[in-house]
């Protein structure tokens, strides 16, 4: 059909509950906290809300181990604030979207307390268990798989003596996808009781994960010094995965006006994308991908090891991404820069030095919000938050499982060599997931406004004083301000940035980024400087008419020069 969806006209806030906004004074955010900006956001000129999960749970892994998918972490608020929620972002003529985490439960779920009970359990069969195998005598895994979180993916249980798949940390076993009970049980609890309750969608977390390779295969050993192997690649996009899609879009998605978008790992391009959002598939309407986001780190085991990424990766990837959203493939595709995985965009693609980041903040902003695709900006990008002081002591100010799985196997790995630890511990401070996990900055008060406690749950940015919502609140060339200005271009001219035709240019250039938006007749030139020297420019020869220009992150543009970190979009008049 050729009616717009809303979900393609959206550019979706990403909130992380326990580090919005703290209405009690205990350290942590809480729902009352995100109602109390409803207003704030609203002004910012998002339209989706998407909120990470807020639902009971042992936090084990910041709520994406649930243990009950109806019920609220008590310290984030009650079921009545998430009611609140929900009819407040409405009542202001917004979406909220949820997270939906059902590769895996907690295993405080209480289908895994039962699945674990005993084998003859009516519901073992709900999660994915097997008998030891015997090496030399001795009790081992059925894989040499590696988990994400560090260790084996099968965890022994003394109880009924078999192990339990977790890709994740043993706290959060796999759900057995096979079993249609499971399915039908996800379908209702974690789904449709909240799309009932007018819930505008889900992201869905590690989507490809559900469908497992049941005869489990050794992965190839990388690295000989331990037995668990790196296995990204069996953990994705396995043999029933689409079937299970369709059944789930059948049973859910396609039963209401709402968006869903899968977070899909290890799914590097359009042609992989394609099955997963091509409307005529009737899957997911579309997918987050990691291309971007692992440019710069890992190999191997060390997940946050830093690796130097290029602006010609960078481009490419946006090129295949952007192909998604072409009428003709009748896809869609998500763009982000920032979520609660990843470490500040500033820090990591631009600059944060003060001489810089407000230019390079502007810049990224322009990225983000002139492709097609669907935009998703993660609470206090919108401010150009950046990561956390190298200063800070990772084994102190850094909490994310991840990181410490991650400091452990350094350690191992690089024993006595120095050097190596090092360079180990600079990979944390460029990537890890704590740092887009500090406190929101709202104003320079003390605890950046984000709270009243002494003690907040991780420490508040010392960048408050400069950086904080308040502050730019008044400013008018703040990083705030440039990204209301570019929200309400992206709505006033979306037949040029949402559905416009991605046209790059000058793709082997290492230091700016070229591109047109075109829709028939009018088109729009997009210029980024990403490097702190000057940069000379020209206009694309495709480029119809005159270019006026419209936004530019700098005062007084210069003719054919880019300053360091300057970015400007020009239109055709
Ligand atoms: O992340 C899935 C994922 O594969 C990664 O981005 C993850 O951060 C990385 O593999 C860790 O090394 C999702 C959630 O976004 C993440 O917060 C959860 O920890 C994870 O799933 C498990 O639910």
């Amino acid at each position: 059909s050729t009616v717009p969806k809303w979900w393609k006209e959206a550019t979706i806030y990403q909130i992380y509950p326990a580090s919005f906004k703290d209405s009690n004074g205990d350290g942590l955010g809480d729902i009352p906290g995100i109602i109390s900006k409803l207003d704030y956001l609203k002004a910012l000129g998002v339209n989706v809300l998407w909120i990470c999960p807020f639902y009971k749970s042992p936090q084990y892994d910041m709520g994406y181990d649930i243990s009950d998918y109806q019920d609220v972490h008590a310290p984030y608020g009650t079921k009545a604030d998430i009611d609140a929620l929900i009819s407040g972002v409405h009542e202001r003529g917004m979406k909220v979207i949820f997270d939906l985490v059902v590769n895996h439960t907690s295993h405080e779920h209480a289908w895994f307390q039962e699945s674990r009970s005993s084998k003859q359990s009516p519901k073992r069969d709900w999660y994915i268990w097997k008998p030891a195998k015997m090496v030399d005598g001795k009790r081992a895994p059925p894989n040499n798989w590696r988990s994400n979180f560090g260790g084996s993916v099968w965890q022994w249980d003394e109880h009924t003596q078999e192990y339990y798949l977790h890709y994740f940390a043993p706290q959060q076993p796999d759900l057995n996808w096979e079993n249609p009970e499971v399915r039908k049980a996800v379908y209702a609890t974690a789904v449709n009781y909240w799309l009932d309750k007018g819930v505008n969608g889900f992201r869905i977390d590690t989507v490809n994960m559900y469908s497992k390779w049941l005869d489990f295969p050794d992965a190839d050993i990388v690295d000989p010094s331990t037995p668990w192997q790196p296995a990204d690649k069996f953990y994705s996009n396995g043999p029933r995965l689409h079937e299970f899609l369709k059944e789930m879009h059948r049973e859910c998605f396609g039963r209401y006006d709402v968006v869903s978008i899968g977070e899909c790992p290890n799914t590097p391009n359009f042609h992989d994308v394609l099955p997963f959002v091509s409307t005529k598939e009737k899957e997911l309407d579309m997918v987050i991908q990691f291309d971007l986001a692992s440019m710069d780190h890992g190999g191997g085991e060390l997940r946050l090891w830093h690796r130097d990424w290029s602006l010609r990766l960078f481009k490419a990837i946006t090129e295949d991404a952007q192909k998604l959203a072409i009428p003709e493939h009748d896809g869609w595709c998500t763009t982000y820069l920032e979520n609660h995985d990843q470490a500040r965009s500033v820090s990591r693609f631009a600059n944060d030095d003060p001489k810089y980041r407000v230019a390079g903040a502007k810049m990224l902003a322009t990225y983000l919000l002139t492709l097609s695709g669907t935009p998703i900006i993660f609470q206090g990008e919108e401010l150009g938050m950046v990561n956390m002081p190298p200063s800070w002591d990772v084994d102190k100010e850094y909490k994310d499982l991840n990181t410490i799985d991650y400091m452990v196997e350094l350690r191992r790995m690089a024993g006595s060599d120095k050097g190596m630890l090092e360079k180990g511990i600079y990979g944390a401070q460029r990537t890890a997931r704590d740092h887009g996990r500090t406190p929101i900055q709202w104003d320079d008060s003390s605890q950046a406004g984000f709270s009243t406690a002494k003690d907040t749950w991780m420490r508040v940015n010392d960048s408050y004083k400069e950086i904080n919502a308040a502050t730019e609140e008044k400013d008018a060339n703040s990083v705030l301000a440039f990204y209301r200005q570019l929200l309400t271009l992206r709505q006033e001219y979306k037949e040029l940035f949402i559905y416009g035709m991605f046209e790059l240019h000058e793709s082997e250039d290492d230091n700016t980024i070229t591109y047109i938006k075109r829709n028939g007749d009018q088109n729009a030139l997009v210029l980024l400087n990403f490097t702190n020297q000057d940069q000379s420019f020209v206009i694309p020869s495709t480029f119809k008419g005159q270019p006026e220009l419209l936004l530019s992150n700098l005062p007084k543009a210069g003719k054919h020069v880019l300053r360091p970190y300057e970015a400007r979009i020009y239109v055709n008049k």
